[in-house]
């Protein structure tokens, strides 16, 4: 297991609009459980602070969060990775980016950015996965959304674990991060895939007892 792999065990992705079901400020609430995952387990945190229920309209605001998050991150050596936004993640010295299929040209941040410096791409198909081969410093793939989940707006449909088998079959060597509807109770189903983690905002976020959903996501 490579450093990259042992990272991206068990993923942790939240920002502020995932804590409106929580009293109180919920860039506090999400600091507050970002600390109770990291000193839980998490191997991996993403800051994906985004939509209308986000900081988005605040980029001030929202940097502030982030050097938080980076700061929390930092002390328990878990990296840090923003969502899409290449220059907050420059700005504040993060560890690393992760891009959609429809954000910043992949291939212009590749040019962007100087090792190291983590770089994730969600694909949804075998074609993206494929094409993403010869993209040299794309570190790992997020593949998904697996199950049919609420966190993402415009998530595309559900994929199922085939789509992991059919990456597998076909010698995709990208580090595989399983994502998307993914919790305590369906996790068994992923413990055939090779994959070298799984990302999970919900199952986290609203987690009842951390230590024992860690546990429960932490397969491989
Ligand atoms: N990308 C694909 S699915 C997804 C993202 C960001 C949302 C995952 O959230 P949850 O709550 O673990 O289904
Ligand atoms: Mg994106």
């Amino acid at each position: 297991m490579n450093d990259i792999e042992k990272y991206l065990r068990l993923y942790f992705i939240a920002g502020s609009q995932d804590y409106r079901h929580l009293a109180g400020d919920p860039a506090q609430q999400l600091l507050n459980s970002l600390e109770q995952a990291l000193a839980n387990g998490i191997t991996c945190f993403q800051f994906r602070d985004k939509g209308v229920f986000s900081l988005e309209k605040s980029p001030q605001e929202q940097k502030k969060l982030a050097l938080k998050c980076r700061d929390l991150c930092r002390h328990y050596q878990v990296p840090f990775i923003i969502n899409d936004n290449l220059a907050l993640a420059l700005a504040i010295n993060a560890d690393g980016i992760h891009l959609g299929q429809t954000d910043l040209d992949i291939k212009l941040a590749q040019e962007k950015i100087s090792k190291p410096f983590i770089l994730g791409l969600s694909i949804n198909n075998l074609e993206q996965a494929l094409k993403s081969q010869s993209l040299e410093k794309v570190d790992y793939l997020g593949v998904g959304p697996i199950f049919p989940t609420s966190s993402k707006d415009d998530a595309a449909p559900a994929v199922g674990i085939g789509l992991i088998h059919q990456l597998n079959k076909h010698n995709i060597t990208k580090p595989l991060v399983a994502i998307g509807g993914i919790t305590e109770q369906n996790i068994s189903l992923l413990t055939q895939c090779k994959i070298a983690g799984i990302a999970v905002i919900s199952a986290i976020i609203q987690s009842k007892n951390m230590l024992q959903t860690i546990k429960s996501l932490t397969i491989i």
